[in-house]
């Protein structure tokens, strides 16, 4: 972001395997005809080799309304979404989460809750995650570089977990840290970023019913470069938001310091809502690369999901509280 700014155009043809190469369908297939994902028949091409070196497929995952159905958009190539990546802890550039995050442990996993919260303590990832709240959630995913994909994600919703924390009246905001750990997550031993990856979201963001805490895509567990074992998605906002393999969530009374506003304050706020009509102050938002396509699309005001979340802006100056 600071560092290289990409273009689609980095993105080599040879990156993006088309739609009938996709060797993990079957597997989502599966997945998605328990989940009662819906697809018009023929409209996916049967898998042309064999499964080989994807995840482990999740079990019992429920369907949401959050469907491709529903969006109406083509889902980006399970190739792309995992190898086209920002997770500068494995480096800067998009190939390297994926070239060095392989030998990356995701599990044993356990994330440390604090703050403003009746039952603070270490949650293993078991506890946290339970099977049965999972579902299945297909969202737009905007870059702040200006390209874009639509993802089906597995995962719990945010305000559930929160929930179980046993928020105090007094908690305003949630802060997330990822992994600090240079010997397992080697983009860390040059400072890009003032380590640990840090977000955060006012408490009615967090408990909005789109905040996802997300373990898995296409119905299998999450890759090490998308953020594994647990991850944030907030769709209305750009991707920087959705931190990846979080260790740390604290609920707050201030509002916190988030990793990118700490980088370069003037290009990246706390809100970071996707708005097409507030310019980065080095490109351009109106227009976006969907990973995949060839013309640019418009980018859309909280990238599409302004009915579930424009409200909760309401007398803001989203051009002051960018
Ligand atoms: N810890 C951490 N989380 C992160 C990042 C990162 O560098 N470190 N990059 C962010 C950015 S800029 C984007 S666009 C998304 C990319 O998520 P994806 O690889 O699943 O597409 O992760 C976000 N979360
Ligand atoms: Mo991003």
């Amino acid at each position: 972001m600071l560092i290289k700014i990409a273009k689609a155009s980095d993105v080599k043809s040879s990156e993006i395997t088309p739609k009938s190469l996709f060797d993990g369908r079957r597997n989502f297939l599966k997945t998605a005809a328990i989940a009662g994902v819906g697809f018009a028949a023929g409209s996916i091409a049967p898998p042309s080799f064999a499964m080989t070196g994807h995840g482990k497929q999740i079990d019992g995952i429920q369907p949401s309304k959050w469907t491709q159905e529903s969006l109406g958009e083509a889902l980006t190539d399970y190739p792309a979404v995992t190898t086209y990546n920002n997770f500068y802890e494995f480096g800067t550039g998009k190939q390297d989460p994926s070239s060095y995050a392989t030998d990356f442990k995701p599990k044993p996993w356990s994330v440390v809750i604090d703050g403003e919260v009746d039952n603070p303590g270490t949650y293993s990832y078991e506890d946290l995650v339970s099977p049965h709240q999972l579902e299945d959630r297909v969202y737009r995913f905007r870059c702040v570089e200006a390209w874009s994909m639509v993802i089906p994600w597995v995962g719990v919703p945010l305000a559930d977990m929160i929930k179980r924390f046993g928020p105090k009246n007094d908690a305003r905001y949630v802060a997330f840290e990822t992994l600090n750990d240079p010997e397992r997550m080697p983009g860390q031993r040059s400072r890009v970023l003032d380590w640990p990856y840090r977000e955060g979201l006012r408490m009615d963001e967090a408990m909005n019913p789109l905040s996802l805490m997300a373990v898995g895509i296409y119905g299998e567990e999450l890759p090490s470069q998308n953020g594994a074992p647990i991850r944030l998605v907030t769709p209305w906002k750009y991707g920087f938001k959705s931190i990846k393999s979080i260790v740390r969530i604290t609920l707050t009374k201030e509002q916190p310091a988030t990793s990118w506003n700490m980088a370069g304050p003037g290009e990246y706020g706390f809100y970071s809502n996707v708005n097409p009509s507030k310019s980065h102050p080095r490109w351009s938002q109106a227009k976006e690369r969907r990973i995949g396509e060839f013309l640019k699309r418009p980018t859309l005001p909280f990238n599409g999901y302004g009915e579930e979340v424009a409200a909760l802006y309401d007398g803001m100056d989203l051009n002051e509280f960018y």
